[in-house]
């Protein structure tokens, strides 16, 4: 097995949801700085953040995102990475400028795909802006994969301008998602043996596809991503109580496997962020 221990990354919030529909969802600062903790107490290293404002509603707000990254750096010791994707509805100049806000790590997606009823896009030219802006601004991008194709977009894009900032390939497989790559194993496993030889990966698989690809994920050697971004039912008719119930679940799974969860310090090695 190449990876000994399991780096689990939360994934809190999102943008999609209504904090309505979804009572338990962190919108807040001082909810989403209170999930962190709880979440670092069991067992995730990362989280990826999506913030809202005022209204609960999803925004890039400059201002906000520095005081995001502030509160959980003070908080805890998770390494915080900033999602660039935002919602569907934001520009490509608010989502570049997530980066002067100067969190760990980004979100970077290697292509566009069909979202539900509606286009995340991520056309060449900004997927190259904003990776170069990430090796200029010394944040350590996560390459996100919605599809097959996304994975023949990051060869290029590395073979394009190098190496990322801190040196080691990062994937995310994001599974399951209406208009992207099926959530199964089959589908793990072919998009895994595309990756560069040297990358390490997470997945994580939307709503009921979330368990599958936990298993599947360890199988293949690969790290979890859950959180309520991506899972709202914890199973058949039982909404999700909390993000951290999540992560002790991916825990207790990645314990099975023998490969318990890692602490931010050995994330931060693996993937060359520093402190
Ligand atoms: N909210 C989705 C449109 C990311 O964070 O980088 C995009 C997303 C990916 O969540
Ligand atoms: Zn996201």
């Amino acid at each position: 097995m190449a990876n000994a221990a399991t780096l689990i990354t939360v994934a809190p919030t999102g943008a999609e949801l209504d904090k309505s529909a979804v009572p338990a969802l962190p919108v807040t600062l001082d909810e989403l700085v209170m999930t962190a903790k709880e979440c670092q107490q069991a067992g995730a290293a990362i989280i990826h953040v999506h913030i809202r404002d005022a209204d609960a509603r999803p925004t890039l707000d400059p201002g906000r995102l520095k005081d995001t990254v502030h509160a959980l750096r003070e908080g805890t010791d998770l390494i915080v990475q900033l999602s660039t994707g935002g919602a569907v509805t934001d520009p490509y100049e608010r989502r570049l400028a997530v980066l002067d806000a100067a969190p760990d790590g980004c979100s970077l997606t290697c292509g566009t795909v069909n979202f539900g009823d509606d286009v995340f896009m991520n056309p060449w030219p900004f997927m190259c802006e904003l990776y170069v802006r990430t090796q200029e601004l010394g944040v350590v991008p996560e390459f996100e994969l919605f599809d097959l194709g996304h994975v023949a977009s990051l060869h290029r894009l590395l073979d394009k301008y190098g190496p990322p900032f801190g040196g080691h390939v990062h994937c995310d497989l994001v599974m399951g998602v209406p208009g992207g790559m099926a959530g199964d194993a089959a589908t793990l496993v072919r998009v895994v043996g595309a990756l560069p030889e040297e990358a390490t990966w997470s997945a994580t698989g939307i709503g009921r596809t979330s368990v599958p690809v936990m298993f599947a994920a360890l199988a293949a050697g690969g790290h979890l991503r859950v959180g309520m971004e991506d899972t709202t039912t914890y199973s058949r008719g039982r909404p999700v109580a909390s993000n951290a119930e999540l992560v002790s679940r991916a825990g207790r799974l990645a314990d099975l496997a023998q490969r318990p969860p890692m602490g931010p310090d050995q994330a931060r090695e693996m993937l060359g962020i520093a402190r």
